[in-house]
Order: structure tokens, then C-alpha cells, then sequence
């Protein structure tokens, strides 16, 4: 309930924004939904602040009022992990006007950077500087930096560089109080005290909002090569990943993992996709890169490829030879959940276990399932080089999809079991968002969430960060 009435507060923002700063009516409709259009919430207005200051003086605003707010970056989440709820009276705060590079530094290797920027366009500032930012995912030309960090993104580079934390130096906060935490520290060491950045990472929005970053850089890759591998087990992928990965880990940058049913969807759903070669029941796909001068990548990867094909492990390959082709075959794997939407209803579980368990989760996970419903179509694919798999199942052919979303929790529970039993998490890189808090007592009950029940009571005693979301 809010202390003050909801009009009252809504006019003290408009006045402090100003006209580009607050979106109502059928402008918020665009916010109000997440991607899989799994939620349909309501807003009686879009935030849009223009610098960090504008950030503190929303939240003290919203504060005083005693108003939620539901900070929103690419609203790309997969857990609906940004959208207000149905009940018409949280705020979303988009952070889109706060895009700006601050600065780059390429002796630090760091680039300090707005949270509204999208992944993409930092991505590019960074290259324009000779360096790389390491981490890609299928969404970072609409994912913010903010949305990124917030939720601690995994991707497709997580084998080598490790996950969106990993990458964090500094971070600019707003508390839920309107103080704004400057800890835009640049250092390699800074051993002092609690490691409050991580404490935002991956908290999805309910402790504060994070309006900038300090984010690691590393040296540009001067040769890359992608490949593309028909393999004929998950086993065989898991093989292959082991071999290329032992041959020169440093130099591999990522390892997916496609079955043959997702990529024919893609090939189905996805304008001007093609496979190189004939259907296979599975695939990996290789990218391997490298800054230093003369590696020699192409040959390694063309007699690593060669030894497995021997050994069984891959039966057809292709190696791109150009820019345009290497885009092409990356495609085939980031339009994976674009395709799986388009192909009808889909229940998904970002799930992860140790790296040598793969085969036996999707084994085991597809029995699952289809024990559980007849006819239902398991699509597995993703980071198989980190351990984590999308086990998305798509709705049984003619089925009604509202009929097959009503059952996600015995879906999701009849993965999760067999994910328990080889050790793994039931939200690899995807975040917890409104989805799944029902399942933090059973994952992480006892003294885990209780500290962070506790944690949460001391940063945002109303709970008014992102309500629903994260704790149950
Ligand atoms: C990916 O790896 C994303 O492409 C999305 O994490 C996965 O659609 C999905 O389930
Ligand atoms: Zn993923």
C-alpha cells in the first residue's frame, strides 16, 4: 500500500524529468510484458531519469511514497525478472537515457559505462579501442549493461572468461533509500571488506539499482575460426569439447552444444538459415580465437577436428571461411529461442550440472519428461563446454498451448529432480526473476535463504526493490 497517493507522486516525478522522462498509457505497454510474453503487468508510468543523480532523487521520491519500483534494462529477461505486476501500481525505471561510455582505458584493460548502454554498443566501443569485452549473448543488441549485471548473464564465453561477475571491477548503485554508492574502483586488488559490488550482481534488482560500471577488458582476438560439427551423441560433443579444450584451453571460446529437433526448427522458423551439410541428430559448434600473432588456429583446429573424426566423435564438419560465414553459422545456433517461440509453446529450464554429466541430464531429463507427457519435444541446447543446458520442451504437436504452459511446474519439476540427483542448479545463468522463487526453499532453503532474506531486510527493509522476484 502506498503512504501517499500514487497521482501526487507521479507529478513530483514528472516535473523533476521532465517531458522525455516519464512514459504513461499506451507507451508503457512495451515494458509492462516480458519476452516470452509470459506476464502481462501494468504501469502507471516508465521512468526514464537521465543521470545517476535523477536515479537517486526517483528512489528517494519513490521511497518516501512508499511505491515499488521495477528497474527494467532490455526487458530481454527469461524469467520475467523485470516486468511490474498485474495490480497497476509499481514504476518501472529504464535506465535507456543513461547510455554514455565514460571512459576506456586500454593499459587498465577497463571500460567504465552506463548501465543503460546496450551490451552490443559496448561491445563495440570496446573493439573501436583494440580490445574485446568479453561475454556475448543471443539478446546484447536490445540487453542493457545494467540488465547484464544485474543478473549476473552467463552466454557463450563463459568457458574462458567466466560469467557477467566476473567481468564487474567497479559499480555505481542507487540503495532503495536514493544514497548512491560510488564504488567505480578500477583496481585488480582491493582487499577491503565485504565485496559489496557482488552483493548487486545477480541480485536481479532487489537491493538497488546499478547505474555504472568498471568492466574488465582483454587484449582483441587476431585470429578466430568457427566450426560446426555434426556429432552423433551428446557423449560425442562432450568428447570433442574435451579434446579441443585439452589441445589449447586458453584458446577456446566457446562450445555449444545443438540437438537435431532445435536445429530444425531453426531451419524451419528462420529466414535464409541453412545447415553446410546434411541433417544431423546433433551438433556442436566450436569458436576458437586468440590475440597472439601467427597461433596458427586454423591448423590446429582443422587436425583437432580430424583426430576426433577418427575417433568417431564428429562425423561432418565445417570450418567458416569468412566473416559472413562464421555470422552464418552463429546464427544457426543464437536463433535457437526465437525459433522454439515461433514453433509454439515452450516451457524452459535453464538448468546446469558439472560438464561431465551433460549426457547423462539429457538422457535421463528427456525420460523424463516423456514419461510425464507423451508427444512432448525436448530441445535441448546451449553452453555445454560450462555445464549449462537449456532443457527447453516444446508443446506436444496440436496440443492447446495454454493447456501445455499449465503444466510447467511438473515439467519443471521432473527435470529438476534428475538435475538434483547429478548436482546441478535449476537456474544456471537466467536469474530466478517471478518464475521460479517457488523453488528457492526447496534449492537453496535453511540457512542460505535465510541470509538472504536477512540481507535483503537490511538494504531494502519495505521491499520495495522489484517485489516478487528472486525470494519467495
Ligand atoms: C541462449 O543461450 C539464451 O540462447 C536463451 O540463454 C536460452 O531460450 C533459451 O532458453
Ligand atoms: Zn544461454
Amino acid at each position: 500500500m502506498a503512504d501517499a497517493p500514487l497521482p501526487a507522486l507521479l507529478h513530483r516525478l514528472a516535473a523533476m524529468l521532465g517531458p522525455a522522462g516519464v512514459l504513461t498509457g499506451a507507451d508503457t505497454a512495451a515494458y509492462s510484458e516480458d519476452w516470452r510474453r509470459l506476464y502481462q503487468g501494468r504501469t502507471p508510468a516508465v521512468l526514464r531519469p537521465a543521470d545517476t543523480a535523477q536515479v537517486a532523487a526517483v528512489l528517494r521520491e519513490c521511497a518516501q511514497a512508499g511505491v515499488a519500483v521495477v528497474p527494467q534494462g532490455g526487458n530481454t529477461s527469461m524469467v520475467g525478472g523485470a516486468v511490474p505486476s498485474e495490480a497497476g501500481d509499481q514504476l518501472v525505471l529504464s535506465l535507456a537515457r543513461m547510455n554514455r561510455v565514460r571512459e576506456i582505458d586500454p593499459i587498465d584493460q577497463t571500460m567504465t559505462i552506463e548501465a543503460g548502454a546496450t551490451w552490443k554498443s559496448a561491445q563495440v566501443a570496446a573493439e573501436e579501442a583494440g580490445c574485446l569485452l568479453p561475454l556475448s549473448i543471443g539478446s546484447e543488441g536490445t540487453a542493457q549493461v545494467g540488465g547484464i549485471l544485474a543478473t549476473n548473464a552467463g552466454g557463450n564465453n563463459t568457458v574462458r572468461y567466466g560469467n557477467a561477475r566476473d567481468l564487474v571491477l567497479g559499480l555505481e548503485v542507487v540503495l532503495p533509500d536514493g544514497q548512491v554508492w560510488n564504488g567505480l574502483r578500477r583496481l585488480r586488488k582491493d582487499n577491503t571488506g565485504y565485496c559489496l559490488r557482488q552483493l548487486f550482481v545477480g541480485a536481479e534488482g532487489t537491493l538497488g539499482v546499478i547505474t555504472a560500471a568498471v568492466l574488465k577488458l582483454v587484449p582483441r582476438p587476431t585470429e578466430q575460426e568457427v566450426a560446426l560439427c555434426a556429432v552423433p551423441s551428446v557423449a560425442a560433443a562432450l568428447a570433442l569439447f574435451t579434446r579441443v579444450h585439452r589441445h589449447d584451453p586458453a584458446a577456446v571460446q566457446a562450445f555449444e552444444y545443438m540437438s537435431g529437433p532445435g536445429m530444425g526448427f531453426v531451419l524451419a522458423h528462420i529466414p535464409n538459415a541453412t545447415l553446410p551439410f546434411a541433417p544431423a541428430p546433433h551438433y556442436a559448434l566450436v569458436e576458437l580465437a586468440t590475440p597472439r600473432p601467427q597461433a596458427g588456429l586454423r591448423a590446429a583446429l582443422e587436425s583437432v577436428l580430424e583426430a576426433a573424426m577418427e575417433a568417431g566423435e564428429v562425423e561432418d564438419a565445417v570450418i567458416a571461411e569468412s566473416e559472413a560465414q562464421r555470422a552464418a553459422l552463429w546464427r544457426l545456433r543464437e536463433e535457437h529461442s526465437e525459433a522454439q517461440k515461433r514453433e509454439g509453446a515452450s516451457i524452459k529450464n535453464d538448468v546446469s550440472v558439472p560438464v561431465s554429466r551433460v549426457p547423462a541430464l539429457i538422457e535421463q531429463a528427456s525420460a523424463a519428461c516423456l514419461a510425464l507427457m507423451p508427444g512432448i519435444r525436448p530441445v535441448p541446447f546451449g553452453h555445454i563446454g560450462d555445464g549449462n543446458i537449456h532443457f527447453n520442451l516444446e508443446q506436444p504437436l496440436g496440443m492447446d498451448p495454454a493447456a501445455f504452459l499449465a503444466q510447467d511446474h511438473a515439467v519443471m519439476d521432473a527435470v529438476g529432480e534428475v538435475v538434483r540427483a547429478l548436482d546441478g542448479s535449476f537456474s544456471a545463468e537466467h536469474g530466478i526473476g517471478r518464475l521460479k522463487p517457488y523453488m528457492m526453499p526447496e534449492w537453496r532453503g535453511g540457512a542460505e535463504l535465510d541470509l538472504m532474506r536477512r540481507i535483503k531486510a537490511a538494504i531494502d527493509p519495505r521491499g520495495l526493490m522489484n517485489p516478487g522476484k528472486v525470494l519467495p
